[in-house]
């Protein structure tokens, strides 16, 4: 059998990373189902809490002044100011104009009316399904939120979930709330008290297998803050090592850490006011190697847990860690960890998830990041070739799958024990 030529190789990569369909394992969006909390169309997309940031930053406007407006004027505000004063160079900025063009809209028409009566005519469900063809996204995996009172009512109503989309248990409340948690969860039905006793952790218990069942979620998550420790003596490791990992295990679903963030760094900014900090990697290293029967997802937000993250889940063969997340999710810094990945875990890590707010994004944090994993998949392929190993299409494909689905799957499917 003959090598393949390079060319060759670049042309397998490409087909493979551009036809390989995505299982999203962390975004933030919903099935038409779910009202109001789907979210889609351009007015989203341009009040997006990172077009929110850039844009009161470069005008310098008084926070009031934007909060008072309303969400069309809002969109107009960003328009103008990103996007017609000013080249819109950033990640965000480009990410409007990748779903403008992928839609087949003029974005020279700089014609903001133009894209409203567009997007206007669309039907949710249908441009649901659009979405999800164009961006080559077969499975959506969804935060859901059970202290988010409009989330929990859809729920406690009945919801009957469209099967592309997967539920996620998400807990930071549980995790990082004590003890103000105690009151929400006894006017949920959970009758907690401040104090975390026995009673009490047996309320937690049941409101997570209860919120599991009702959500048939396929693991549970929680953002932490750089502090996280692991273990210490607070609330967060008893909640851990007394509901939330043990059910974990019973059930045998991955717990998912995602790491780094410092809420409410500039609270005037509302949801765009969160910012980061480099966090504990021994931390993670230890609730893995402490309790190994147990499956952990994790992806960190500060670029300087990066490389230690890679080396971490080399020393924890149940630390599957994911995606390029939030202040990550730039191509210089995609690349750069996606690179370090493949060089210290070959095939076992999942490059990428959107994390995606508004519908339409799939368009352009896939379109975006395909090109990057691509770029360096294909470079490591040639790297094998030139090692005299023989590439085979076959081959690329199947490490394709693995990085936009399979390794996904496979670590939430229950393991044979
Ligand atoms: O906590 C999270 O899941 C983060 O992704 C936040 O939702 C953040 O606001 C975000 O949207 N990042 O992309
Ligand atoms: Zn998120």
């Amino acid at each position: 059998m003959n090598s393949a030529s390079s060319n060759e190789i670049s042309q397998w990569v490409q087909e493979a990373v551009q036809s390989t369909p995505v299982t999203d394992l962390h975004t933030h969006l919903y099935p038409p189902a779910f009202g109001g909390l789907m979210l889609w169309g351009i007015d989203e997309l341009l009040t997006y809490h990172y077009l929110i940031a850039e844009s009161i930053r470069a005008a310098r406007l008084p926070y009031e002044q934007y909060w008072s407006m309303s969400q069309s004027a809002q969109a107009d505000f960003i328009w103008r100011t990103l996007f017609v004063e000013r080249a819109p160079l950033s990640e965000a900025c480009r990410g409007v104009l990748t779903v403008l063009n992928a839609l087949g809209l003029d974005v020279n028409a700089r014609d903001l009316k133009g894209f409203r009566e567009y997007f206007a005519q669309q039907k949710s469900q249908d441009y649901l399904d659009r979405i999800m063809t164009l961006a080559n996204v077969r499975s959506i995996v969804m935060t859901n939120d059970p202290f988010d009172p409009a989330e929990r009512q859809v729920w406690l109503k009945g919801v009957d979930v469209d099967r592309r989309f997967r539920a996620v248990l998400r807990i930071d409340p549980l995790l990082l709330g004590w003890p103000n948690v105690a009151d929400s969860l006894s006017q949920m039905g959970y009758k907690c008290s401040a104090s975390l006793d026995g009673a009490t952790m047996a309320q937690v218990r049941r409101f997570l297998n209860e919120w599991l069942d009702r959500m048939k979620a396929i693991y549970m998550a929680v953002s932490l803050t750089p502090a996280w420790r692991y273990p210490d003596d607070s609330p967060t490791t008893r909640v851990l090592n007394e509901a939330i990992l043990p059910i974990a295990r019973e059930r045998n679903l991955p717990f998912a850490m995602m790491i780094g963030v410092r809420r409410a760094a500039n609270p005037q900014l509302r949801m765009a006011g969160d910012s980061l900090g480099h966090a504990d990697i021994s931390s993670v290293e230890r609730i893995c190697a402490q309790n190994p029967d147990n499956k952990f997802l994790c992806t960190m937000l500060s670029r300087e847990n990066q490389h230690e993250l890679v080396v971490a889940a080399r020393k924890s063969p149940n630390l599957m860690i994911f995606g390029c997340w939030w202040f990550m999710n730039n191509p210089s810094i995609i690349e750069e960890m996606t690179r370090m990945r493949m060089e210290m875990l070959g095939e076992s890590f999942v490059p990428q998830h959107s994390d995606a707010r508004i519908l339409d994004q799939l368009l352009y944090k896939w379109q975006h990041s395909r090109r990057i994993i691509a770029k360096v998949m294909n470079d490591k392929f040639q790297d094998l070739a030139a090692a005299g190993w023989k590439v085979t299409r076959e081959q690329v494909a199947r490490t394709a799958a693995a990085y936009l689905s399979d390794n996904f799957e496979r670590f939430v499917e229950p393991t044979k024990r």
